[in-house]
């Protein structure tokens, strides 16, 4: 099955939340976020800031210490021919990422050759205005399916888009929520699968709080 560790650990803790840290003071003491976020969190999602202050060991380290507890998507968003997609997925992979996004627009998904790598998902419609992609989003979605692809990106405004990735079956992954404007849980309650939430929990003065908060609202929304 597809993200079997994300669905396991968001059971165990009735969580459809996914933290993003890109933020450097919670990066710094990354440790001491991760605890913060345990109890409320299935997933942490980490991108070029966090590969950047915390550089590749320092990030290995830190997902073999933790990778019992969180699902870990590694957000790139991989757009390359597909050799290098391959080479990179392989090396996301070595890092300890369950998961990684990758844009399909430029397509030769499918024909890549690698050995181990994580799940994909599919970035398919922006949080932000992004008319090019948004233009695009039928014809991805479908190529992104024919890929085998099982995981999609879109952003929690495009409710319309959300709707259209759940009938084609795929897990969504929405960000968008708190700092971007969406509300807490309406991505979920349009048919989302997970909520990517950054600052508006890592800036937060108490970070365990507001990550709680917004599993309590995610179980509100589900009746999880
Ligand atoms: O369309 C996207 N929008 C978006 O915000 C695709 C993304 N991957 N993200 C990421 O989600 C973004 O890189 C950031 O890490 C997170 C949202 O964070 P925040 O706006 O809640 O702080």
């Amino acid at each position: 099955m597809a993200f079997e560790k994300l669905w396991s650990l968001s059971g165990r803790r009735r969580s459809r939340l996914i933290v993003a840290i890109d933020e450097a003071n919670a990066l710094e003491d990354v440790s001491s976020t991760l605890s913060k976020v345990e109890e409320s969190a299935a997933g942490v999602k980490f991108g070029f800031p966090a590969l950047l202050t915390l550089g590749p060991d320092r990030m290995r380290s830190v997902m073999q210490e933790w990778k019992e507890r969180f699902y870990f998507l590694a957000d790139y968003k991989v757009a390359d021919i597909p050799h290098i997609c391959g080479v990179i997925l392989e090396q996301l992979k070595g890092l300890g990422f369950d998961g990684a996004t990758v844009h399909v627009f430029q397509r030769g998904i499918e024909g890549l050759d690698v050995f181990e790598a994580p799940e994909l998902v599919a970035v398919l419609a922006m949080s932000h205005r992004s008319p090019a992609l948004d233009e695009g989003f039928e014809a991805n979605l479908a190529y992104a399916k024919a890929a085998r692809i099982s995981g999609a990106v879109v952003g929690a405004s495009k409710w319309r888009f959300i709707e259209s990735a759940k009938r084609s079956g795929l897990v969504i992954f929405s960000p968008g929520v708190g700092a971007q404007g969406s509300e807490l849980g309406s991505a979920l309650q349009k048919g989302a699968d997970f909520e990517i939430v950054g600052r508006s929990i890592i800036l937060s003065q108490d970070v365990r709080s507001a990550a709680e908060k917004a599993a309590e609202a995610h179980r509100r929304t589900l009746n999880l």
